[in-house]
């Protein structure tokens, strides 16, 4: 045996499917799925191919997918939104849609039926799906106040859908990078407050000043998942701001991490597939010349320092925009759940008040931008507000959580209801004096990003009094913004029953709360 086929041999299940036939190849088959309806479709197919065209089957709901699009830089408009309620609203069975911690929209309850009548709505307003979900490149993310934000550095804007248009050839599907060892996440930041968390992403690009020049310094192999969680290291690289060498270093570090798949192992072992077991494994310095041979030229070495001088921003409220007279108002959507009627309200805000642009953040909210100064305050006294209001309380300002079991087959406990209601309870309890980021995951993949925050829950199962209960392990320590860093688990096994006076207490001990008379 060859070292080549030695190693075919040894590949994972998943890495043999799509070896026999990629995910993209079911293309041409979505009108024939439509028509035959999920039950008849090959289970490969189901379960796994039609993720490259963000159709997530969904095990706790059959017959009801999950759609998961793709809003690069978390960028939407009123005519996207209006389609996006229309689907929900029409396609939908029991449909509602969830801004994601990637600043992405995935929308409930559509039926493959409709999968090709959908894709020709998003596709007339210029949205896609394809190749948001599994081994491919994920929504990328970027500063959702890119473009109006006073203290901005670079408007990532247009290269992040530069970017997204080389990764996925224009929306049309791109079989250079639709069979990477794994998922892969990219961050583009143009602020200073490191709104992307760049620590947790695969490539991150952070602004720095290089010789008086406006570019980023780059990380990579950032990454959480259930066996491992780790920062992203310096590549030891600065790119200017333009969007042809942030695609090129882009593309040169995807079709490495592709290529050398097969040959170091990564599409043996699931779990250590990421790039940044590829990293490991050749070390920085043959990594970084690997990447330079690819592009065809020398990296040269990183600015002195980057440009991330804030702490991390929540945007909710009204703030001053860099257009002079215009103000960009952040509304707080609890756990990122909605409804079409909401999505339809807000089209309408955005267009009354705004230009229409709206703006999806990894925090799961939502902000309008480009309102008169004179109209904020009618457009605070709409109804609307009183649902996404600009100042929640304390917790559930800062709360996020994944979707939990409600729709995720994955999830040892539900996440979102709960989440919310202890928030809501403790808020009503407790005076706080500051934000305290919680984050909930519903199982140790960490969908909801536990490591980023004050608080983490990460959902797991245990035994009490005999029977099998719903709980979580604790991880704190997440710091984000300037010099962030991922927290750790620092206790195990807590059942949910028993949280709400560990939560308290906690917030007591750790964070200043005190107890309201
Ligand atoms: Fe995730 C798998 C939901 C962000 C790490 N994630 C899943 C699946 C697809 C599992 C499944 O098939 O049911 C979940 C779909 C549930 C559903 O019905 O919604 C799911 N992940 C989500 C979302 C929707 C959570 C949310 O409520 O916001 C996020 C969608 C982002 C997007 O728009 O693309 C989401 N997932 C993340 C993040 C956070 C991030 O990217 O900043 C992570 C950790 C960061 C990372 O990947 O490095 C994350 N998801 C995972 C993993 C573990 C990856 C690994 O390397 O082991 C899995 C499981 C897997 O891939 O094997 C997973
Ligand atoms: Fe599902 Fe687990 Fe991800 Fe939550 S963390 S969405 S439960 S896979």
């Amino acid at each position: 045996m060859t070292l080549a086929t030695e190693k075919t041999a040894k590949l994972n299940k998943i890495e043999k499917s799509k070896a026999e036939k990629d995910g993209l190849a079911i293309k041409d088959e979505l009108e024939h799925f439509a028509k035959i309806g999920w039950e008849a479709i090959d289970e490969t197919d189901l379960t796994l191919r039609l993720k490259w065209f963000g159709i997530f089957f969904r095990p706790v709901t059959p017959g009801k997918f999950m759609l998961r699009l793709r809003t690069p830089n978390g960028y939407l408009d009123s005519e996207k939104m209006r389609v996006l309620a229309e689907i929900v609203q029409r396609y939908g069975d029991d449909g509602s849609a969830d801004i994601t911690t990637r600043q992405n929209i995935q929308l409930r309850g559509v039926r493959i039926e409709d999968i090709p009548e959908i894709f020709r709505k998003l596709q007339a307003v210029g949205m896609t799906s394809i190749q948001s979900g599994f081994d491919n490149v994920r929504n990328l993310t970027g500063s959702p106040v890119a473009g109006i934000d006073p203290e901005e550095l670079i408007d990532t804007r247009e290269m992040m859908q530069k970017l997204q248009d080389a990764i996925t050839n224009y929306g049309e599907g791109n079989s250079a990078f639709s069979n990477l060892p794994r998922k892969f996440n990219i961050a583009i930041e143009g602020g200073r407050d490191n709104s992307i968390h760049a620590e947790i992403n695969d490539i991150a690009f952070t602004p720095a000043y290089k010789n008086g020049e406006l570019g980023f310094n780059v990380l990579v192999g950032g990454y959480l998942s259930a066996q491992r969680q780790v920062a992203a290291i310096p590549l030891n690289v600065w790119v200017p701001a333009k969007y042809q060498d942030v695609i090129a270093l882009s593309c040169a570090i995807l079709t490495i991490y592709t290529e050398n798949g097969l040959q170091e192992g990564l599409r043996v072992n699931r779990t250590k597939a990421r790039l940044m077991w590829l990293i490991d494994k050749w070390g920085m310095e043959k990594f970084r010349s690997q990447v330079e041979k690819e592009l065809g030229k020398e990296l040269g070495t990183a600015a002195p320092e980057d440009e991330t001088t804030m702490d991390k921003r929540d945007f909710l409220g009204v703030h001053p925009q860099k257009q002079e007279g215009y103000s960009y108002i952040g509304l707080h959507v609890p756990v990122g759940r909605l409804s079409a009627e909401n999505m339809f309200e807000l089209a309408r805000l955005a267009e009354v008040y705004g230009n229409g642009e709206i703006r999806a953040t990894v925090e799961q909210n939502f902000i309008i931008p480009h309102i008169k100064n004179e109209n904020v305050e009618a457009f605070l006294a709409e109804p609307l507000l009183q649902k996404f209001r600009i100042n929640p309380s304390t917790l559930v300002r800062s709360l996020v959580s994944c979707t939990g079991s409600q729709y995720c087959n994955f999830a040892l406990v539900e996440t979102k209801q709960r989440a919310l209601k202890f928030a809501q309870e403790l808020d009503q309890e407790l005076e706080i004096p500051d934000r305290v980021r919680i984050h909930w995951t519903g199982c140790p993949n960490s969908c909801g990003q536990p490591q980023v925050a004050d608080i983490g829950f990460i959902g797991t199962k245990l035994r009490k009094d005999g029977k099998t209960v719903e709980g979580v392990d604790l991880c704190m320590g997440g710091k984000v913004g300037k010099d962030a860093h991922i927290g750790k688990v620092v206790q195990k096994g807590i059942p949910c029953d028993d949280l709400k006076p560990v939560l308290r207490e906690l917030l007591i001990e750790n964070f200043g709360a005190k107890a309201k008379n």
